[in-house]
């Protein structure tokens, strides 16, 4: 391998754009002909976690099955990019301890509740605000800012190209490749 295998775990707001980083990350890696693979809610909760709801037992549980997965790609030699809110210190401690410390690494995507409620890309927020959806994190439900994540993209103030430009600065720094 001309890379590193490891996990990016991405965490924050539904809407701070976690999932948009992780696929963007994803498309420049393959032109450099590294292996990784995103997984986010759309390939996880609507199949191996079809079971689980958003009460903090589910997300714990949640996150500890995508843990689980993403050892696995990490053990299969890939750079695993991992995007869930994962609103719990606690649980993202959980799944950090999994890895050795040189493998997982910690993403705050960074964007204000107000911007996220603004871009709204689902109508989610409207419908938490509406009393259609339960527990919605950052209106129902509390998320954690993390307190010591290895890098901290501001979505608000950076466009996606320039975020991506600092995720590929960062794993080159972490010697990724
Ligand atoms: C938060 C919810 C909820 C509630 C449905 N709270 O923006 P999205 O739509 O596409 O991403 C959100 C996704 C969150 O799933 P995760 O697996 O990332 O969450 S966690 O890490 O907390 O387990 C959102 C949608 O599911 N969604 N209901 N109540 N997000």
């Amino acid at each position: 391998y001309q890379h590193r295998s490891c996990a990016l775990w991405f965490t924050g707001l539904s809407g701070s754009g976690k999932s948009t980083l992780a696929f963007a990350l994803d498309k420049a890696l393959h032109t450099q002909s590294i292996h990784s693979y995103v997984l986010d809610g759309d390939n996880i909760r609507h199949g191996l976690n079809n079971d689980l709801g958003f009460s903090p037992e589910d997300r714990k549980e949640n996150i500890r099955r995508i843990g689980e997965v993403s050892k696995l790609f990490v053990d299969a030699g890939m750079i695993v990019l991992c995007a869930f809110i994962s609103p719990y210190e606690q649980d993202r401690a959980m799944v950090k301890r999994m890895f050795d410390p040189d493998d997982f690494f910690e993403i705050y995507v960074k964007c204000s509740l107000e911007e996220c409620e603004r871009r709204d890309p689902k109508g989610l927020y409207q419908k938490a605000r509406n009393g259609e959806i339960a527990h919605f994190t950052g209106v129902s439900a509390q998320y954690d800012v993390p307190s010591q994540p290895s890098l901290v993209i501001n979505t608000e103030k950076l466009t996606v190209e320039e975020s991506v430009q600092l995720l590929i600065d960062f794993m080159e720094s972490r010697q990724l490749f």
